[in-house]
């Protein structure tokens, strides 16, 4: 009888990336060394977010404490733990990030192989009201090394990331974290009394097909004909599919994209006469959750194209995105290519 692999759940973040990512060829040292240090960025960046309310007491941001100093902003607070805990180990050869303009060279020599893609602090119009909020990112090996590290190192299909994760600033705080379908998705739960993530939901499998939808549905009269036909039809009842679907939305991708990775379901937002690109960003949002959803056996789409196929053209480029179980992506772009 062939023996079941033992579960590692219990084990801390560092010796899961330690243990090889359960032997990805690109699992190097120097790979290893950037998922710790994203790893010890999430420690930092969690004890900030958890003292955020506190800024109500301590000053507003972009004011002045007690102490006399200046509040800065939570995302610029994240987004430069980020670029520090990254440059530490000399492995990430440049960053762009949802905060910044450009790239940022962090290494201009050729060891380093890889660079990074972030959003620092994603649903930050939530911190105010002590909602869920994220970090999000992705880790891309540079095509060639021996070349300065440019924005053309960053303008490269989803597909060809080696991992994309986040954090989530939740009830608790949570890594998720994968290096694609092979090694599969897995969850770390933050425990701040010993400082440690560990690993709490191993090899996360989206739902085939769920009953929740999230969607800003705010935007209905924006949406193409197409996507009001299909949000109605949600809310039909049809017992066979589970209709009407439940509506669950946060407006923190990082929340609602995480619920839709448990339960199943699907989540939306799609172009509309406002954003006719959509809003989300491409490299910062949609690819390392396209990534992530994928490698738990889900789907991503722009409704009529697979999100990791996408070739970027700039940095900040937005796009439709769909995301969620398999049937329910599925549904949604059988509504638009007008089968349903
Ligand atoms: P903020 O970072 O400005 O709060 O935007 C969050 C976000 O980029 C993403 O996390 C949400 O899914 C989406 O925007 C919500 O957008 P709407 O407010 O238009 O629904």
């Amino acid at each position: 009888m062939a023996s079941e692999t033992p579960s590692r759940v219990g084990i801390t973040l560092e010796t899961f990336i330690l243990e090889g990512m359960m032997g990805h060829p690109a699992a190097t040292g120097a790979f290893t060394s950037l998922l710790n240090q994203i790893g010890l960025a999430a420690k930092l960046i969690t004890s900030k977010v958890r003292r955020a309310g506190l800024a109500n007491v301590l000053g507003y941001t972009g004011q002045t404490n007690v102490q006399g100093e200046e509040v800065q902003k939570l995302d610029e607070v994240a987004n430069e733990t980020l670029i520090q805990s990254l440059g530490r180990r000399g492995h990430c050869a440049a960053i762009a990030s949802e905060e910044m303009d450009e790239i940022l060279v962090l290494q201009p020599d050729g060891r380093a192989r890889y660079v990074m893609v972030f959003d620092p602090l994603d649903g930050s119009s939530n911190i105010d009201v002590n909602i869920s909020i994220g970090t999000i990112f992705g880790i891309l090996r540079r095509p060639d090394a021996s070349l300065s590290v440019s924005e053309a190192d960053f303008l490269v299909p989803g597909k060809e990331l080696l991992a994309a994760g986040y954090i989530l600033y939740g009830s608790s705080t949570m890594v998720v974290l994968t290096t694609g379908v092979a090694s599969g998705v897995h969850a770390f739960t933050y425990d701040p009394t010993v400082g440690e993530f560990f690993l709490s939901h191993e090899n996360i499998r989206v739902p085939e097909k769920g009953k929740t939808y999230s969607i800003n549905e705010g935007n209905f009269g924006l949406w193409t004909e197409p996507v009001r036909r299909w949000n109605r039809w949600l809310k039909e009842e049809d017992k066979a599919t589970a209709r009407p679907y439940g509506q669950r939305y946060v407006g923190s991708l990082v929340a609602d994209a995480h619920r839709t990775l448990l339960k199943g379901g699907v989540f939306a937002y799609p172009s509309d006469t406002k954003n006719a690109s959509g809003k989300l960003r491409l490299l910062y949002e949609a690819n390392p959750f396209a990534f992530v959803f994928e490698a738990a056996g889900g789907k991503a789409t722009t409704g009529t194209e697979r999100i990791l196929d996408i070739v970027p053209t700039k940095l900040h480029q937005r796009v439709p995105l769909v995301l969620g179980s398999a049937w329910d992506v599925d549904a949604f772009e059988q509504f638009v290519r007008g089968e349903r």
